[in-house]
């Protein structure tokens, strides 16, 4: 089989990519080593800045997303019994994120690709890039038991922080950075009414806990836990208790508890390989960076990753220039140090790290007085948060 793209990852990265790719009339397949049900079954992200969005309406599934997402002109920082408001609407001079889940947004595409009948192999074992650093590129993968090999001209590594694309590259030819946090967070969904109609980021001597949610009717809650915490010894009422514990009286009190269906503990982490293109492999997206959930940029980086190479693609084939291509890895990486710094800030600002003495203390202290009083200050965070331009 021979294809122009070959897309490993059928997560949101390979999904926008392989969809725009496919409008622009260049052929791509992607291969996953999950199944479709798996995919659609993990919950994952939920907010979106303007350009993710923007990306979507331009892969021509916006529609739902429009209907059913929630646009977000602010977000709260609770911290010392009170709330802070961040009015990112005012800050930023008019921009505002959407609140619609990663679940949602593959959904769409899912359905789009097979809509048009644009190849997706799932379920594919041992998913191989070879010879991406000379001129013939493919991939080799195993489905039912059968061996299969695809001839391309580029290869795209979509597919995610433990995925077979970085890991094909030689360890000579990449520089890794990384920073592991001393938690977790745990992680719950249920079919409750959100205690507030925008976000809550909570600083707690307990530690810290966020308040989100899919829809008016739907939350998404969670509590920083230690990495040795274990989902079984989180009854969902342990849950409720420590949440309503960490928020300013007014949010405990009106909180809405009830049944969780679905409850993870995700381990932080800040991970950048460099750099993200190897002759005619690209890493996109988590196969490339990973950053700590706090600023809510996960996702968003990994939309801004398919922007750059979507173009620099679109311009080797219609252009015959590969001036973009060429670019791709230092753009993607300058946008996305600066969101590895602002998910490390977020997260330093709002958790108790176990070993943080009295300084540390004092400092976070400051932080949030100095966010809390100065117009700049708030400025730069709502600025960071609404999304940085592509
Ligand atoms: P994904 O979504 O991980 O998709 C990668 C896809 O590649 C497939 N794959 C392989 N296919 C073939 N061969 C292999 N060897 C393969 N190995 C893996 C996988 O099955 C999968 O379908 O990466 P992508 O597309 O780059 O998207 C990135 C986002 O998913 C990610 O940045 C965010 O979800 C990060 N993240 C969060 N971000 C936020 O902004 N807010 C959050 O609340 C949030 N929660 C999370 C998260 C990531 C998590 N992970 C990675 C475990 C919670 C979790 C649990
Ligand atoms: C979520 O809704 O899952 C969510 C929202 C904001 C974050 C992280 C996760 O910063």
């Amino acid at each position: 089989m021979r294809t122009k793209v070959a897309v490993i990852g059928s997560g949101p990265s390979g999904l926008l990519l392989g969809q725009l790719l496919a409008d622009a009339g260049i052929d791509n397949v992607i291969l996953d080593r999950t199944s479709r049900a798996h995919i659609l079954g993990r919950v994952r992200a939920g907010v979106l800045e303007e350009g993710t969005v923007g990306l979507m309406d331009r892969a021509g599934v916006g529609a739902r997303m429009h209907a059913e997402g929630l646009p977000h002109d602010g977000f709260s920082l609770a911290f010392d019994g009170r709330d802070h408001r961040i009015d990112l609407f005012g800050l930023t001079g008019g921009k505002r994120v959407m609140v619609y889940g990663q679940t949602e947004l593959t959904r769409d595409l899912i359905e789009r690709r097979e809509r048009d009948g644009t190849p997706t192999v799932y379920e594919a074992a041992n998913v191989t890039p070879h010879a991406f650093d000379g001129s013939s590129p493919h991939v080799t993968y195993e489905k039912d038991g059968a061996a299969h090999r695809i001839d391309c001209d580029f290869i795209a590594g979509c597919d995610g922080f433990h995925g077979a694309s970085r890991k094909a590259v030689p360890n000579a030819a990449i520089r890794r950075f990384e920073k592991v946090y001393p938690f977790g967070w745990l992680g719950i969904l249920a079919d409750v009414p959100p205690v507030s109609h925008e976000l809550v980021y909570a600083n707690h001597p307990r530690g810290f806990a966020l308040c989100s949610m899919r829809s008016e009717t739907r939350s998404r809650y969670y509590v920083q836990c230690a990495l040795d915490e274990t989902i079984e010894a989180w009854s969902d009422d342990r849950f409720w208790d420590e949440i309503r514990r960490r928020l300013p009286a007014h949010h405990a009190e009106a909180m809405v508890t009830g049944p969780s269906f679905e409850k993870s503990i995700a381990p932080l982490r800040s991970f950048v390989a460099e750099p993200m293109r190897f002759g005619r492999l690209f890493l996109v997206g988590d196969a490339a960076h990973i950053v700590p959930p706090t600023g809510a940029k996960g996702l968003n980086l990994a939309a801004s990753d398919v922007h750059y190479l979507f173009e620099g693609l679109l311009e080797h084939y219609q252009d015959r220039s590969n001036g973009g291509i060429d670019a791709y890895s230092a753009r993607a990486l300058a946008r996305v140090w600066k969101a590895v710094r602002f998910s490390w800030w977020m997260t330093t600002m709002l958790h108790r790290f176990p070993d943080t003495g009295d300084f540390d203390q004092k400092i976070q202290e400051a932080e949030l007085d100095y966010l809390t009083h100065s117009r700049a200050a708030e400025t730069a965070l709502a600025e960071n948060y609404v999304g940085l331009p592509y």
